[in-house]
């Protein structure tokens, strides 16, 4: 059977205590590679590998560093197909997805922060005067950990370290023990585009294991990481103490504000995608529908039959629109909220069901389910299910459709569908969330900012937001004699 293994100095290794994690198929429920279970004794073999780097690296110019990262976004895509097979085996997600998304996502975030990184600057300061100039230096902060999620696992895997490295940092890195095997495989594209030994390292394990040992370590100075609530407020407690830097990206449950006044069918085919893509499993899906009375019966009806179409199915079929959730714990904890939305009184409108997939019996498939709710305050409504799983509410005018999407602990990203300019910027004003969509979904430019509000995360990622988390900034002011 397959093993990974980590990538620790640019040489794959076991974990030191030789025991190993079982990594399913989700898509057959079957065992099918495995992975390291790693330990603090090999988190420490990988910040050595990059403490050791680090004095090289920080000082390999801008120009070098770039390079070396463009040579690694085109291989990248130089192995797209095998990445995306990988990903999707790894992952239940269609391979569609893999190879249209994710793959091609987890290039462009090494090409642009490559790119970003020889763009990047600093501010000074002249005190006009007093005769003092100051000036900012924005150094690497030494070696950094980045803690990833399972749903998109290369694409956000590399999010964090693309800009680490680009500025100068030396990475320990851990994948979800989940879906390791595209981490894994990167490690032989680090060789081939000659990133030097230790400057990213890759550690496989559990969270409470391997990621812990990460936070714990006194030296790993800041934490990037992206997962569930839950652990990043558990990241949170461990590393306060040590006085590390934060970038926690968490969960969502997003509003979807659907106003009559929308373009209504280019409103209709997305809010199926930002429904169900990935299964539901990104954290920035609409996973709370809000319509406007006056067009609700229309859209349920319409939005069921697009939905309806939809076909689940063996993710590796070029026309599976669903494939499988990422594992049977998952699965279940998905079906337990649908459990809770009947037991709340919840209308399933569609779905709500496990589906057997010819060949695949044993895979972790599901329905895509909508269910209509009567109330803002069940759990369905405030509680994030991260699967195919979405919930319509109906709102008669704008302040109670507002109301009701502010009315949750999460604040990632809101939609909002209409033609009214005024109804957009006071909405995109007032919702909580990091980031609104106005008539589009997942529209994504490098350069913004990304991140939440409340408990969806602290910080923000992309662009110079993620360049100036991984960097210390240290004000330099010198005072001169102006006259000799
Ligand atoms: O994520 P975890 P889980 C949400 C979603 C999902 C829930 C739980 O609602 O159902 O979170 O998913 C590592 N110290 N999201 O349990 O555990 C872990 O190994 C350090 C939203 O799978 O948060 C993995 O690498 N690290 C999310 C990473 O954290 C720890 C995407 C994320 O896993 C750790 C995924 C610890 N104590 C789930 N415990 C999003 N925002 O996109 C775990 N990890």
């Amino acid at each position: 059977m397959k093993k990974i293994q980590n990538y620790i100095n640019g040489e794959y290794t076991n974990a030191t205590s030789e025991a190993w994690l079982d990594n399913y198929n989700p898509s057959t429920g079957t065992v099918y590679s495995k992975i390291p279970k790693s330990a603090s004794e090999d988190v420490a073999l990988a910040y050595k590998a990059a403490c050791d780097a680090f004095p090289s690296w920080s000082n390999t110019t801008l120009e070098e560093r770039s390079k070396i990262m463009l040579r690694i976004a085109d291989l990248i895509e130089a192995n797209l197909d095998e990445l995306a097979k990988a990903e999707s085996l790894d992952n239940g997600k269609p391979l569609s997805l893999a190879k249209a998304v994710d793959i091609p996502r987890a290039s462009s975030n090494f090409r642009f922060f490559g790119n970003a990184i020889t763009q990047f600057a600093s501010e000074a300061h002249e005190s006009v005067g007093l005769n003092t100039m100051n000036f900012t230096l924005r150094q690497p902060i030494g070696v950094v950990g980045c803690i990833s999620p399972w749903n998109l696992p290369l694409y956000l895997f590399t999010w964090k370290v693309a800009p680490a490295i680009a500025a100068g940092n030396c990475v320990v890195a851990k994948p979800s023990e989940v879906t390791p095997m595209t981490a894994y495989l990167l490690g032989n594209i680090l060789t081939e585009a000659g990133l030097p030994k230790g400057v990213l390292n890759i550690v496989h394990g559990t969270g409470p294991e391997t990621g812990q040992a990460i936070v714990a370590h006194p030296k790993i100075k800041a934490i990037s990481f992206t997962g569930g609530t839950a652990t990043g407020e558990h990241i949170a407690r461990a590393a306060a103490p040590m006085f590390k830097k934060l970038s926690l990206e968490l969960g969502g449950k997003n509003p979807n504000l659907i106003f009559a006044d929308c373009d209504y069918d280019k409103m209709l085919a997305v809010t199926v995608k930002s429904s169900f893509a990935n299964q539901g499993q990104i954290c920035l899906c609409g996973s709370r529908i809000y319509v406007e009375e006056r067009i609700a019966e229309k859209f349920k009806q319409d939005f069921v039959a697009k939905v309806a179409a939809l076909k689940v199915g063996n993710p590796l079929e070029a026309d599976t629109n669903l494939g499988a959730l990422v594992s049977k714990p998952h699965l279940e904890k998905v079906l337990n909220y649908i459990n809770i939305a009947r037991s709340e009184g919840g209308n399933i409108l569609f779905g709500g069901e496990q589906v057997k997939v010819k060949d695949h019996e044993d895979g972790y498939y599901l329905q895509p389910t909508v269910i209509e709710v009567a109330n803002n305050q069940c759990r369905i409504q405030q509680e994030e299910v991260f699967g195919p799983v979405v919930t319509i509410v109906t709102f008669e005018d704008e302040a109670e459709a507002l109301q009701m999407a502010n009315d949750v602990k999460y604040g990632l990203s809101a939609t909002i569908w209409t033609n009214d300019l005024n109804r957009t910027m006071r909405l995109s004003k007032q919702l909580d969330a990091g980031i609104v969509w106005v008539n589009t979904w997942l529209n994504r430019d490098l350069r913004t900012p990304f991140g939440g509000m409340k408990d969806s995360g602290v910080g923000r990622e992309g662009g110079f937001e993620a360049l100036r988390f991984f960097t210390e900034p240290k004000n330099v002011c010198i005072s001169y004699a102006p006259s000799i």
